[in-house]
C-alpha cells in the first residue's frame, strides 16, 4: 500500500497564560496535523509541532515520502534524515533539551510513522496497540498537569481556569482538574517562582491530596545546590523531581545527593545521551515523548532498553490536541515499562480538538478516573474533524504567532525578566 497523497495543515488554537521557566504562553498554541492517503484510499492521522523552521521541513518531507510503502518506516526514515542533512531545528523555549541533527530527524519523521500505524490499523481492522505489541492496560493514567497561571492573558478576560499564582491558587487548580477529570497523581509546573515558593505550593498540595503521587518540574532552573537542598527538603513527598538542574553532569552530581529519583525530559532526548546517564546514574525515570523520539515504535525500542538499565517510564507533554492524545494512549498502552501517569496539556485545551467528538463510536479519549481508554476503533481510533481543522487553520493564518516564543511574550510583560539557567 503505497502513500499516494499528504496533507500538511498549521493549526493554531487558543491557550492560557500558563508560567514556566522560558516565560509564559502566548495566547495562542501551534499544531501541525498531518493526514497522509494511500493508493487504496485509506488515511491516517499524525500531529506534530506548529513553529515554523518544523513546519517547514514536515512539508519537505511531506513531498519527499509520496509513493513509499506504508510498512516501509525503514526506508521513510532514511527519506527524511537525507533530507535533513546536517540540519538542527531548535526551540526558542528550550524546554526539551538541547536540539541535534539526530533530534531533528526524530521529530520530522514522528508523524508520517503515526499517520502509517494509523493506516496499517485500519487495514487490518486492528488498533494502534496491537501493532505495537498488544495491550498491558486497557486505559493511560495521566496526572493532573497543574501549572502557574494568571487569570487570564493581559487585556483579555478572565479565562475560566483562574489565577493560580501562590499555594493557594496551586490547590484550587488542583481540585478543578481533578474535579473534572479524575486524576490520581499530581504535576506542578515549577521554575516560576524562587524554589522556597514552590515547596510550600507542593506541601500544600500534600496536605490537600495525600494520596496522589506528586512531581515538581522547574525546568532545570536550579543550580545543583539548589536542587539538592530542595530535593532533601522534599523527602518522602515526591514520587520524582523532574528536571532540577542542567545536563547529564548536573543531573547526575544531584541524584547522588537526593532521597528521590530524578526523571527528565531535558538532558535525554535522544538515544546518543542514554550510555552517559546511565554510566553517571543521572535519572531514574525517563519521560518518552514519541513527538522527539522518533514515532511510537522507536519510543518503545528506547522503552525497552530504558527498562534494561533500570529506568522507569513516564510521558512527557507539550500543548497538544487529540491525535496526540491518541497516540501517546496508545503507546503507553502497549508499554509495560511504563509505570507512571503520563503527562498531557489536554485540559488546558479546554475542549478545542481537531478529532471529532464522536470517533471511535464510543466516546474515545474521554478521562474516566483520570485515565484515557484505548480507542477501540481500527488504527488511532480517532476521526478528523474537517470543520475544526478548517477554523483552526483559518486561526493559524490570522493568530500571527509563527514559532512558540514564551520568553518574548512574557517580556512584553515584564521587560526585566530573564530565562536564563540556572536562575536559583
Ligand atoms: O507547556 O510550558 C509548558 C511545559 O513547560 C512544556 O513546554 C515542557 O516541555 O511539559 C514540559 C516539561 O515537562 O518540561
Ligand atoms: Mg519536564
Amino acid at each position: 500500500m503505497r502513500i499516494r497523497e499528504i496533507n500538511v495543515t498549521p493549526v493554531a488554537f487558543r491557550d492560557p497564560p500558563l508560567l514556566n521557566a522560558a516565560g509564559v504562553h502566548e495566547p495562542w498554541a501551534l499544531r501541525t496535523i498531518v493526514e497522509i492517503v494511500t493508493d487504496e484510499g485509506l488515511t491516517g492521522l499524525g500531529e506534530t509541532y506548529g513553529d515554523l523552521d518544523h513546519l517547514v521541513r514536515v512539508r519537505d518531507a511531506a513531498e519527499a515520502l509520496i509513493g513509499h510503502d506504508v510498512y516501509g518506516h525503514n526506508a521513510m526514515y532514511a527519506t527524511v534524515a537525507g533530507l535533513v542533512g546536517a540540519d538542527v531545528v531548535t526551540d526558542l523555549h528550550g524546554l526539551t533539551g538541547t536540539s541535534s541533527r539526530a533530534k531533528t530527524v526524530d521529530r520530522i519523521f514522528s508523524p508520517f510513522e503515526v499517520a502509517c500505524l494509523d493506516i496499517r490499523g485500519k487495514a487490518v481492522d486492528r488498533p494502534v496497540v496491537d501493532l505495537l505489541g498488544g495491550r498491558v492496560r486497557d486505559a493511560v493514567p495521566y496526572s493532573a498537569y497543574l501549572f502557574y497561571k494568571w487569570a487570564g492573558h493581559p487585556g483579555a478576560p478572565e479565562d475560566g481556569f483562574g489565577a493560580a499564582l501562590d499555594p493557594d491558587g496551586v490547590v484550587e487548580q488542583a481540585r478543578l482538574l481533578i474535579g473534572r477529570y479524575g486524576f490520581r497523581s499530581i504535576k506542578l509546573k515549577g521554575g516560576v517562582f524562587p524554589p522556597e515558593q514552590e515547596v510550600e505550593a507542593v506541601h500544600a498540595l500534600r496536605a490537600a491530596f495525600p494520596e496522589h503521587p506528586l512531581r515538581l518540574d522547574p525546568n532545570a532552573v536550579w543550580s545543583v545546590e539548589t536542587s539538592i537542598r530542595v530535593g532533601r527538603e522534599l523527602d518522602g513527598v515526591l514520587e520524582y523531581l523532574e528536571d532540577p538542574a542542567e545536563g547529564i553532569e548536573d543531573m547526575a552530581r544531584v541524584a547522588a545527593e537526593v532521597p528521590m529519583p530524578l526523571a527528565t525530559n531535558m538532558c535525554v532526548v535522544t538515544p546518543e545521551h542514554i550510555p552517559p546517564a546511565v554510566r553517571q546514574g543521572a535519572i531514574g525515570v525517563l519521560l518518552t515523548d514519541h513527538h522527539y523520539w522518533g514515532g511510537l515504535v522507536r519510543s518503545a525500542h528506547i522503552a525497552t532498553l530504558c527498562e534494561t538499565f533500570g529506568i522507569e517510564l513516564s510521558m512527557h507533554s507539550n500543548s497538544h490536541l487529540g491525535i496526540s492524545l491518541a497516540a501517546m494512549t496508545h503507546l503507553a498502552a502497549a508499554t509495560p515499562a511504563v509505570t507512571h501517569a503520563c503527562d498531557t496539556h489536554t485540559p488546558w485545551q479546554d475542549g478545542q480538538d481537531v478529532v471529532a467528538p464522536s470517533s471511535g463510536g464510543k466516546g474515545a479519549l474521554r478521562f474516566v478516573d483520570g485515565a484515557v481508554p484505548v480507542p477501540d476503533g481500527p488504527g488511532l481510533g480517532v476521526e478528523l474533524d474537517r470543520d475544526a481543522l478548517a477554523i483552526m487553520n483559518e486561526q493559524y493564518e490570522k493568530c500571527g504567532v509563527r514559532s512558540r516564543d514564551d520568553t518574548t511574550y512574557m517580556r512584553s510583560v515584564d521587560p526585566s525578566f530573564s530565562a536564563r539557567r540556572p536562575r536559583w
